[in-house]
Protein backbone atom coordinates (compact mmCIF):
# COMPACT_ATOMS: atom_id res chain seq x y z
CA UNK A 1 0.00 0.00 0.00
CA UNK A 2 1.25 3.08 -1.04
CA UNK A 3 0.77 6.15 0.84
CA UNK A 4 0.88 9.53 -0.80
CA UNK A 5 1.66 12.57 1.83
CA UNK A 6 -0.20 16.26 0.67
CA UNK A 7 1.46 19.08 2.28
CA UNK A 8 0.35 22.79 1.28
CA UNK A 9 2.42 25.15 2.13
CA UNK A 10 2.22 29.04 2.26
CA UNK A 11 5.21 30.87 3.64
CA UNK A 12 6.12 28.03 5.67
CA UNK A 13 10.24 28.08 5.20
CA UNK A 14 10.57 27.70 8.74
CA UNK A 15 8.77 24.49 9.22
CA UNK A 16 10.30 22.95 5.56
CA UNK A 17 13.66 23.29 7.25
CA UNK A 18 12.74 20.56 10.13
CA UNK A 19 10.70 18.29 8.05
CA UNK A 20 13.94 16.27 7.50
CA UNK A 21 13.92 15.46 11.05
CA UNK A 22 10.44 15.85 12.24
CA UNK A 23 8.72 14.32 9.09
CA UNK A 24 10.72 11.52 7.23
CA UNK A 25 11.96 9.55 10.45
CA UNK A 26 7.65 8.92 11.51
CA UNK A 27 7.33 7.12 8.08
CA UNK A 28 10.22 5.64 6.43
CA UNK A 29 8.77 2.11 7.39
CA UNK A 30 6.10 3.04 4.30
CA UNK A 31 5.67 3.06 1.09
CA UNK A 32 5.47 6.52 0.67
CA UNK A 33 5.63 9.90 -1.56
CA UNK A 34 5.65 13.27 -0.39
CA UNK A 35 3.86 16.29 -2.11
CA UNK A 36 4.71 19.73 -1.26
CA UNK A 37 2.07 22.01 -2.90
CA UNK A 38 4.40 24.99 -2.53
CA UNK A 39 1.53 28.12 -3.06
CA UNK A 40 3.04 31.23 -4.62
CA UNK A 41 5.31 31.34 -1.24
CA UNK A 42 7.05 35.00 -1.22
CA UNK A 43 9.45 33.81 1.37
CA UNK A 44 12.23 31.02 1.01
CA UNK A 45 9.68 27.96 0.87
CA UNK A 46 10.20 26.84 -2.68
CA UNK A 47 14.45 26.52 -2.50
CA UNK A 48 14.18 25.11 1.27
CA UNK A 49 11.88 22.21 -0.60
CA UNK A 50 14.30 22.02 -3.58
CA UNK A 51 16.82 21.56 -0.84
CA UNK A 52 15.07 18.59 1.00
CA UNK A 53 14.90 16.58 -2.34
CA UNK A 54 17.78 16.74 -3.54
CA UNK A 55 19.24 15.75 -0.04
CA UNK A 56 17.30 12.87 -0.66
CA UNK A 57 18.59 10.37 -3.40
CA UNK A 58 15.09 8.17 -3.82
CA UNK A 59 12.61 10.14 -5.82
CA UNK A 60 10.01 9.79 -3.13
CA UNK A 61 9.54 13.84 -3.10
CA UNK A 62 7.45 15.54 -5.36
CA UNK A 63 6.88 19.41 -5.38
CA UNK A 64 4.06 21.67 -7.45
CA UNK A 65 4.51 25.14 -7.02
CA UNK A 66 1.58 27.56 -8.06
CA UNK A 67 2.62 30.67 -9.43
CA UNK A 68 0.69 32.51 -7.06
CA UNK A 69 -1.59 32.21 -3.88
CA UNK A 70 -4.48 30.47 -4.93
CA UNK A 71 -5.53 29.22 -1.28
CA UNK A 72 -5.26 26.24 0.95
CA UNK A 73 -8.60 24.62 -1.08
CA UNK A 74 -6.35 24.88 -4.95
CA UNK A 75 -3.52 23.76 -2.94
CA UNK A 76 -5.63 20.67 -1.77
CA UNK A 77 -7.35 19.98 -5.02
CA UNK A 78 -3.59 19.98 -6.96
CA UNK A 79 -2.27 18.10 -4.46
CA UNK A 80 -5.09 15.23 -4.90
CA UNK A 81 -4.59 15.69 -8.71
CA UNK A 82 -0.96 14.83 -8.25
CA UNK A 83 -0.61 11.99 -6.37
CA UNK A 84 -0.04 8.60 -6.90
CA UNK A 85 -0.77 6.54 -3.53
CA UNK A 86 -3.79 4.21 -2.67
CA UNK A 87 -4.45 6.16 0.09
CA UNK A 88 -4.12 10.13 0.68
CA UNK A 89 -2.45 11.87 3.99
CA UNK A 90 -2.81 15.62 3.81
CA UNK A 91 -1.46 17.62 6.62
CA UNK A 92 -0.55 21.01 7.93
CA UNK A 93 2.60 22.13 6.91
CA UNK A 94 3.36 24.04 10.30
CA UNK A 95 3.22 20.59 12.46
CA UNK A 96 0.53 21.14 14.91
CA UNK A 97 -0.74 17.57 14.10
CA UNK A 98 2.58 15.94 14.31
CA UNK A 99 3.87 13.58 11.59
CA UNK A 100 4.42 11.17 14.20
CA UNK A 101 0.51 10.48 14.06
CA UNK A 102 0.31 9.53 11.00
CA UNK A 103 0.90 6.14 11.80
CA UNK A 104 -2.67 6.57 13.85
CA UNK A 105 -4.54 7.05 10.78
CA UNK A 106 -2.86 4.52 9.13
CA UNK A 107 -3.17 1.58 11.54
CA UNK A 108 -6.83 2.94 11.64
CA UNK A 109 -7.59 2.36 7.95
CA UNK A 110 -5.63 -1.08 7.87
CA UNK A 111 -7.68 -2.28 10.61
CA UNK A 112 -10.84 -0.90 8.63
CA UNK A 113 -10.62 -0.38 5.14
CA UNK A 114 -12.56 3.18 6.09
CA UNK A 115 -12.92 5.54 3.21
CA UNK A 116 -11.59 8.78 5.09
CA UNK A 117 -9.66 8.59 9.21
CA UNK A 118 -9.89 11.85 10.71
CA UNK A 119 -7.25 12.57 13.31
CA UNK A 120 -8.97 14.47 15.39
CA UNK A 121 -7.79 16.63 18.73
CA UNK A 122 -11.79 16.84 20.10
CA UNK A 123 -11.05 13.33 21.07
CA UNK A 124 -7.13 13.49 21.87
CA UNK A 125 -5.71 16.12 23.37
CA UNK A 126 -5.56 20.47 22.86
CA UNK A 127 -2.36 22.13 23.67
CA UNK A 128 -2.58 24.76 26.99
CA UNK A 129 -1.15 27.39 24.63
CA UNK A 130 -4.24 27.45 22.23
CA UNK A 131 -5.88 30.91 22.62
CA UNK A 132 -9.15 30.37 24.06
CA UNK A 133 -11.19 32.14 21.00
CA UNK A 134 -9.55 29.71 18.75
CA UNK A 135 -10.87 26.93 20.59
CA UNK A 136 -14.48 28.73 21.10
CA UNK A 137 -14.57 29.45 17.61
CA UNK A 138 -13.56 26.07 16.42
CA UNK A 139 -15.83 24.36 18.71
CA UNK A 140 -18.97 26.89 17.65
CA UNK A 141 -17.70 25.78 13.60
CA UNK A 142 -17.81 21.72 14.40
CA UNK A 143 -21.19 22.31 16.39
CA UNK A 144 -23.26 23.75 13.63
CA UNK A 145 -21.65 21.63 11.52
CA UNK A 146 -22.89 18.64 12.83
CA UNK A 147 -26.33 20.50 13.59
CA UNK A 148 -27.03 20.64 9.71
CA UNK A 149 -25.53 17.54 8.87
CA UNK A 150 -27.08 15.54 11.53
CA UNK A 151 -24.24 13.45 12.36
CA UNK A 152 -21.76 13.69 15.02
CA UNK A 153 -18.35 14.04 13.74
CA UNK A 154 -15.97 15.71 16.39
CA UNK A 155 -13.66 17.28 13.02
CA UNK A 156 -14.91 18.57 10.44
CA UNK A 157 -12.77 21.86 9.44
CA UNK A 158 -9.13 20.61 10.22
CA UNK A 159 -6.72 19.18 7.23
CA UNK A 160 -5.45 16.21 9.51
CA UNK A 161 -6.74 13.64 7.93
CA UNK A 162 -6.74 10.08 5.60
CA UNK A 163 -8.54 9.32 2.60
CA UNK A 164 -9.04 6.67 0.45
CA UNK A 165 -7.51 7.64 -2.76
CA UNK A 166 -10.36 6.27 -4.68
CA UNK A 167 -13.14 8.58 -3.19
CA UNK A 168 -11.67 11.85 -3.39
CA UNK A 169 -9.54 11.24 -6.96
CA UNK A 170 -12.15 13.10 -9.09
CA UNK A 171 -14.42 14.53 -6.42
CA UNK A 172 -15.62 18.18 -7.33
CA UNK A 173 -14.07 20.26 -4.94
CA UNK A 174 -15.41 24.24 -4.89
CA UNK A 175 -13.91 25.76 -2.09
CA UNK A 176 -10.16 27.82 -2.70
CA UNK A 177 -9.76 28.03 1.05
CA UNK A 178 -9.75 26.76 4.64
CA UNK A 179 -13.33 25.46 4.44
CA UNK A 180 -12.34 22.75 1.52
CA UNK A 181 -11.62 20.25 4.26
CA UNK A 182 -15.58 20.86 5.31
CA UNK A 183 -17.07 20.36 1.45
CA UNK A 184 -14.92 17.16 1.00
CA UNK A 185 -16.30 15.60 4.27
CA UNK A 186 -19.67 16.63 3.21
CA UNK A 187 -18.98 15.62 -0.13
CA UNK A 188 -18.14 11.80 1.23
CA UNK A 189 -21.44 11.97 3.76
CA UNK A 190 -23.35 12.66 0.73
CA UNK A 191 -21.96 9.42 -0.96
CA UNK A 192 -22.69 7.53 1.77
CA UNK A 193 -18.73 6.95 2.53
CA UNK A 194 -17.21 5.38 5.89
CA UNK A 195 -15.84 7.94 7.86
CA UNK A 196 -14.11 7.09 11.30
CA UNK A 197 -12.30 9.45 14.00
CA UNK A 198 -8.98 8.69 15.84
CA UNK A 199 -7.64 10.64 18.73
CA UNK A 200 -4.62 12.69 18.32
CA UNK A 201 -2.85 15.50 19.79
CA UNK A 202 -3.09 19.25 18.58
CA UNK A 203 -0.29 21.70 19.40
CA UNK A 204 0.59 24.84 18.86
CA UNK A 205 2.49 26.66 15.49
CA UNK A 206 6.39 27.27 16.70
CA UNK A 207 7.45 28.99 13.51
CA UNK A 208 6.09 31.08 10.90
CA UNK A 209 2.90 33.10 11.15
CA UNK A 210 -0.71 31.91 10.64
CA UNK A 211 -2.47 32.34 7.12
CA UNK A 212 -6.18 31.96 8.37
CA UNK A 213 -8.09 35.16 8.02
CA UNK A 214 -11.02 34.71 10.20
CA UNK A 215 -13.77 36.72 8.95
CA UNK A 216 -13.32 35.49 5.29
CA UNK A 217 -13.25 31.99 6.81
CA UNK A 218 -16.71 32.73 8.77
CA UNK A 219 -18.37 33.61 5.43
CA UNK A 220 -17.12 30.57 3.92
CA UNK A 221 -18.47 28.35 6.26
CA UNK A 222 -21.53 29.87 6.62
CA UNK A 223 -22.09 29.72 2.98
CA UNK A 224 -21.31 26.18 3.04
CA UNK A 225 -23.61 25.29 5.89
CA UNK A 226 -26.49 27.05 4.16
CA UNK A 227 -25.67 24.56 0.99
CA UNK A 228 -25.51 21.49 3.74
CA UNK A 229 -28.90 22.93 5.28
CA UNK A 230 -30.59 22.52 1.18
CA UNK A 231 -29.53 19.84 0.51
CA UNK A 232 -31.01 18.18 4.19
CA UNK A 233 -34.46 20.12 3.17
CA UNK A 234 -33.76 18.49 -0.22
CA UNK A 235 -33.46 14.85 1.23
CA UNK A 236 -36.76 15.51 3.07
CA UNK A 237 -38.49 16.46 0.27
CA UNK A 238 -37.56 13.31 -1.62
CA UNK A 239 -38.38 11.13 0.98
CA UNK A 240 -41.54 12.79 1.01
CA UNK A 241 -42.15 12.38 -2.68
CA UNK A 242 -41.33 8.53 -2.57
CA UNK A 243 -43.21 7.89 0.61
CA UNK A 244 -46.54 9.58 -1.16
CA UNK A 245 -45.96 7.35 -4.33
CA UNK A 246 -45.69 4.55 -2.14
CA UNK A 247 -48.76 5.24 -0.23
CA UNK A 248 -50.84 6.05 -3.30
CA UNK A 249 -49.43 2.63 -5.02
CA UNK A 250 -50.66 0.95 -1.79
CA UNK A 251 -54.45 2.04 -1.72
CA UNK A 252 -54.56 1.77 -5.62
CA UNK A 253 -53.75 -1.63 -5.50
CA UNK A 254 -55.91 -2.21 -2.34
CA UNK A 255 -58.80 -0.90 -3.67
CA UNK A 256 -58.82 -2.29 -7.12
CA UNK A 257 -57.91 -5.72 -6.22
CA UNK A 258 -60.66 -6.04 -3.43
CA UNK A 259 -62.76 -4.54 -5.94
CA UNK A 260 -61.57 -6.20 -9.07
CA UNK A 261 -60.55 -9.82 -7.87
CA UNK A 262 -60.68 -10.97 -4.02
CA UNK A 263 -63.84 -8.94 -3.09
CA UNK A 264 -65.20 -7.35 0.32
CA UNK A 265 -65.19 -9.84 2.61
CA UNK A 266 -61.61 -11.15 1.38
CA UNK A 267 -60.41 -7.25 1.67
CA UNK A 268 -57.59 -9.00 3.22
CA UNK A 269 -55.41 -10.24 0.78
CA UNK A 270 -55.59 -7.44 -0.80
CA UNK A 271 -55.20 -5.46 2.24
CA UNK A 272 -51.41 -7.37 2.50
CA UNK A 273 -50.88 -7.36 -1.36
CA UNK A 274 -51.34 -3.66 -1.26
CA UNK A 275 -49.05 -2.49 1.42
CA UNK A 276 -45.68 -5.24 0.81
CA UNK A 277 -46.29 -3.59 -2.98
CA UNK A 278 -46.57 -0.07 -1.66
CA UNK A 279 -43.88 -0.73 0.62
CA UNK A 280 -41.93 -2.27 -1.71
CA UNK A 281 -41.84 0.75 -3.56
CA UNK A 282 -41.15 3.15 -1.39
CA UNK A 283 -37.79 1.33 -0.52
CA UNK A 284 -37.02 1.22 -4.02
CA UNK A 285 -37.46 4.66 -4.20
CA UNK A 286 -35.62 5.55 -1.31
CA UNK A 287 -32.96 3.26 -2.32
CA UNK A 288 -32.24 4.75 -5.87
CA UNK A 289 -34.00 8.53 -5.23
CA UNK A 290 -34.24 10.04 -1.64
CA UNK A 291 -30.75 8.17 -0.34
CA UNK A 292 -29.22 6.99 -2.89
CA UNK A 293 -27.04 4.24 -1.22
CA UNK A 294 -27.06 1.31 -2.72
CA UNK A 295 -25.03 -1.22 -0.74
CA UNK A 296 -26.18 -4.01 1.72
CA UNK A 297 -29.41 -4.14 0.18
CA UNK A 298 -30.78 -7.42 1.71
CA UNK A 299 -30.25 -6.13 5.39
CA UNK A 300 -31.52 -2.69 4.39
CA UNK A 301 -35.04 -4.41 2.74
CA UNK A 302 -35.77 -6.61 6.28
CA UNK A 303 -35.09 -3.42 7.87
CA UNK A 304 -36.86 -1.26 6.21
CA UNK A 305 -39.79 -3.75 6.30
CA UNK A 306 -39.01 -4.12 10.21
CA UNK A 307 -39.06 -0.37 11.34
CA UNK A 308 -42.70 -0.08 8.65
CA UNK A 309 -44.04 -3.06 10.30
CA UNK A 310 -43.27 -1.71 13.68
CA UNK A 311 -44.49 2.05 13.06
CA UNK A 312 -47.89 0.66 11.52
CA UNK A 313 -49.20 -0.86 14.72
CA UNK A 314 -47.23 2.04 16.94
CA UNK A 315 -48.99 4.39 14.67
CA UNK A 316 -52.85 2.22 15.03
CA UNK A 317 -52.20 2.18 18.56
CA UNK A 318 -51.42 5.97 19.18
CA UNK A 319 -54.78 6.89 16.76
CA UNK A 320 -56.76 4.37 18.80
CA UNK A 321 -56.06 5.50 22.22
CA UNK A 322 -55.60 9.25 21.27
CA UNK A 323 -59.33 8.92 19.80
CA UNK A 324 -60.57 7.38 22.70
CA UNK A 325 -58.77 9.74 25.22
CA UNK A 326 -60.09 12.96 22.99
CA UNK A 327 -63.00 11.49 21.72
CA UNK A 328 -64.30 11.80 17.89
CA UNK A 329 -64.35 15.51 17.84
CA UNK A 330 -60.80 15.58 16.96
CA UNK A 331 -60.49 12.43 15.36
CA UNK A 332 -59.10 13.87 12.26
CA UNK A 333 -56.90 16.52 13.46
CA UNK A 334 -55.51 13.65 15.62
CA UNK A 335 -55.30 11.20 12.77
CA UNK A 336 -53.23 14.20 10.70
CA UNK A 337 -50.75 14.97 13.76
CA UNK A 338 -50.31 11.75 14.48
CA UNK A 339 -49.23 10.62 10.95
CA UNK A 340 -46.60 13.44 10.66
CA UNK A 341 -45.02 12.61 13.72
CA UNK A 342 -44.90 9.18 12.69
CA UNK A 343 -43.74 10.71 9.28
CA UNK A 344 -41.48 12.98 10.60
CA UNK A 345 -40.08 10.01 12.94
CA UNK A 346 -39.78 7.44 9.54
CA UNK A 347 -37.73 9.84 7.98
CA UNK A 348 -35.32 9.57 11.15
CA UNK A 349 -35.47 6.28 11.50
CA UNK A 350 -34.75 5.49 7.06
CA UNK A 351 -31.99 7.66 7.64
CA UNK A 352 -30.15 7.15 10.47
CA UNK A 353 -30.37 3.37 10.40
CA UNK A 354 -31.49 2.17 7.57
CA UNK A 355 -29.91 3.97 4.85
CA UNK A 356 -27.31 5.35 6.82
CA UNK A 357 -26.82 9.03 5.41
N1 LIG B 1 -1.04 25.94 -0.20
C1 LIG B 1 -1.53 26.77 0.71
N2 LIG B 1 -1.42 26.40 1.95
C2 LIG B 1 -1.89 27.24 2.87
C3 LIG B 1 -2.50 28.47 2.56
N3 LIG B 1 -2.84 29.03 3.70
C4 LIG B 1 -2.47 28.18 4.65
N4 LIG B 1 -1.89 27.12 4.16
C5 LIG B 1 -1.33 25.97 4.84
O1 LIG B 1 -2.37 25.35 5.53
C6 LIG B 1 -1.95 24.93 6.80
C7 LIG B 1 -2.80 25.58 7.85
O2 LIG B 1 -2.61 26.96 7.86
P1 LIG B 1 -2.29 27.78 9.18
O3 LIG B 1 -1.77 29.11 8.80
O4 LIG B 1 -1.44 26.95 10.06
O5 LIG B 1 -3.72 27.96 9.79
P2 LIG B 1 -4.22 27.47 11.18
O6 LIG B 1 -3.77 26.08 11.41
O7 LIG B 1 -5.66 27.73 11.20
O8 LIG B 1 -3.51 28.49 12.16
P3 LIG B 1 -2.26 28.31 13.18
O9 LIG B 1 -1.85 26.89 13.19
O10 LIG B 1 -2.73 28.81 14.48
O11 LIG B 1 -1.16 29.16 12.64
C8 LIG B 1 -0.48 25.28 6.86
O12 LIG B 1 0.23 24.15 6.46
C9 LIG B 1 -0.32 26.39 5.85
O13 LIG B 1 0.95 26.44 5.28
C10 LIG B 1 -2.57 28.82 1.19
O14 LIG B 1 -3.07 29.88 0.83
N5 LIG B 1 -2.09 27.91 0.31
MG1 LIG C 1 -1.82 25.61 11.67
Amino acid sequence: MKISIVIPCFNEEGNVKDFRKELFPYIKDYDYEVLFVDDGSIDNTYNELLKLKNSKTDSKIKIVRHKKNLGLGSAIKTGIKSCTGDVIITLDADMTFHPKYIKDLVNKYIETRADCVIGSYQLGQLSKNIPLYRKILSKGVNTLYNLVLGKKITSVSPMFRLYKTSVVKNMHIESKDFNVNAEILFNLIKNNKNILEVPVTLGIRKKGVSKINNFREIINHSKLLIIIGFWRVKTFIKFSISSIIGVLVNLLLTFTLTELVFGRPQYFYAYIIGLSVGLLTQFAMHTIYTFNNKDFMLRKLLLFFGYAILMSFLQAYVVKRLTEIIGVDYYLLVIIGVIAFFYMLGYFINRKYVFKT
